[in-house]
């Protein structure tokens, strides 16, 4: 994924805090004001619970020596607290590691849960603020509170599915500059901030589901090959691994017809017109790294032990 060209733009320039004044801000002309909508058609839960979770990452093929440029983190404060960054490949171009940023940042993120009060978005601005990497990252944080209250701040192009009955309850909806270049926390002052997430508050049931992801599983994996997978894989950890599979085997299949060649064509990307005419369009997955957390609302293990 790129980094939004009017970074690029004022990278090649010498005198960048002087520019940075002069030029727009990107977070100034894109920024949404932070949504928060809850879902509460659900009774409180009325009892403590937590998170089961179950994690897999399958880095870019031609990034496997190195581990990728995706991490996340799994801490188990409170109800549980997951969350994943996507590191931006355009800075691989300047001879910047791109996995250095997010790991950085998903590793000061875990050190911080216990201090932001169940607030996803205060945990990314301190996470933001403690990393000196250069780089940027896409990034969501969803932090359960006790009472089954699950918060959630993202801001870029990775994603969250909340499943309930083998149905999608909710769904967080990418943030972009244009295509392929998502909101992104940056070492770069032009770079989006916690001030940009989209925030969300959802009430949570024993057994629902919570599948969270790099663009990498979500660029080739559609919303209902999740409820099936899911339907299939009753251990969380089982269910992650099928979904990176299921991801990494439509990211190489260059006739898949993936969410992201559909939304590509959408954009107008395709392929050349005399190929259209006989019939041909753009198809196959995008070949990512692919971050998979599942995570399973269950009743506090104490609870369970005392009942
Ligand atoms: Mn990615």
């Amino acid at each position: 994924m790129a980094i939004p060209r009017s970074y690029q733009l004022l990278s090649h320039l010498p005198s960048y805090p002087k520019l940075s004044s002069a030029l727009p801000r990107t977070t100034t002309r894109t920024r949404l004001l932070p949504v928060s909508c809850t879902l509460s058609e659900s009774k409180s839960i009325g009892s403590e619970v937590s998170f089961k979770v179950g994690t897999h990452l399958i880095p870019h093929p031609n990034k496997v020596e190195r581990g990728g440029e995706d991490a996340f983190f799994v801490s188990p404060y409170s109800g549980g607290v997951i969350a994943v960054a996507d590191g931006v490949s355009g800075w691989a171009e300047r001879n910047v590691d791109p996995a250095l940023f997010s790991r950085e940042l998903m590793t000061n993120a875990s050190s911080f849960v216990e201090e932001v009060g169940h607030d996803p978005r205060f945990l990314m601005r301190r996470a933001h603020a403690a990393t000196f990497s250069i780089g940027s990252a896409t990034a969501i944080v969803a932090m359960l509170q006790r009472n089954g209250i699950l918060k959630i701040a993202n801001v870029g192009d990775c994603g969250l599915r909340i499943i309930r009955k083998g149905q999608i309850l909710f769904s967080t909806f990418p943030q972009e500059h244009y295509f392929d270049c998502p909101y992104q926390l940056s070492s770069e002052e032009v770079g989006q901030t916690y001030q940009d997430a989209m925030v969300c508050s959802v009430e949570l049931e024993e057994g629902d589901i919570i599948i969270m992801g790099s663009d990498g599983l979500f660029d080739n994996v559609f919303d209902h090959e999740i409820v099936s997978t899911i339907g299939d894989n009753t251990d969380v950890v089982m269910a992650a691994k099928a979904l990176a599979d299921l991801a990494r085997k439509h990211s190489v299949d260059t006739r898949f017809d993936s969410p992201y060649s559909i939304e590509a064509r959408a954009r107008g990307f395709d392929v050349p017109s005399w190929k259209k005419a006989l019939g041909v369009k753009l198809t196959g997955g995008k070949l990512d790294d692919i971050t998979v957390i599942v995570a399973q609302v269950r009743r506090s293990v104490a609870e369970v032990i005392g009942s």
